[in-house]
């Protein structure tokens, strides 16, 4: 069976709601501290140069690494996930799952680790791209359609992104007040039974 690296929480949590909504199966090896030296980072480290989460080991073998790509692989065996081929909403669909991690993804491996990249104020990097992820999300909340998913009626692999997002700085409060319609994206997909179990492993629900 497929590994999937991860750890609960972490963005390997956005693969592991994919997974669940393509009714796949995977099996979730821990690597909870791997941001820290560590056996669990050595673990890591050895499959992926970049020790990030999510990593995947799939059934032959091979190494998959990036959510967008993963994303993109599980797609083509389930095609019911994501708009049609050649339609508007299918370029978006590429558009914002590269986005999410063109940009977010961006300025948490920045953000979370500045003393990795200056070596003087770190926790000005650390505010600016806060700050930064806050816009990201301004704009995105503006692209946003009112529900109850990304692309209205249709569950799609983009919506995966929405419970772990909101949980992550700057936090559900902040998406309520500034970005309503993330939320309640967050929240309606949540509410999926397919989801139940992979969202309370990863203290997603309330
Ligand atoms: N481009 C990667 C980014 C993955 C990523 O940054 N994951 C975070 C966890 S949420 C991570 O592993 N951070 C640890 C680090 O960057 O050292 C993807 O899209 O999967």
């Amino acid at each position: 069976m497929q590994k999937l690296y991860g750890a609960p929480g972490w963005g390997s949590a956005i693969t592991e709601i994919m997974f669940s909504l393509a009714g796949e199966a995977y099996q979730l090896i821990d690597v909870e501290g791997f941001d820290r030296p560590g056996p669990a980072r050595d673990k890591l480290l050895a499959l992926n140069p970049l020790c990030q989460v999510p990593t995947l080991v799939r059934e032959d073998g091979t190494v998959l690494t990036e959510s967008a790509a993963i994303a993109l692989v599980l797609l083509d065996e389930n095609p019911q996930l994501a708009p049609a081929a050649g339609t508007p909403q299918r370029a978006q669909f590429y558009r914002l799952l590269v986005w999410m991690v063109a940009n977010v993804y961006a300025t948490l491996t920045y953000g979370d680790y500045p003393e990795r990249w200056v070596s003087q104020a770190p926790q000005e990097l650390q505010a600016s791209t806060d700050r930064h992820r806050e816009n990201l999300y301004l704009w995105l909340e503006a692209q946003a359609g009112d529900g109850p998913y990304w692309f209205g009626e249709q569950v799609s692999l983009l919506d995966a992104w929405f419970p772990v997002l909101v949980s992550w700085k700057p936090r559900h409060a902040w998406f309520e007040q500034h970005a309503p319609k993330i939320a309640s994206i967050a929240h309606n997909i949540s509410q999926r039974p397919e989801l139940e179990r992979v969202l309370r492993a990863n203290q997603l629900l309330p």
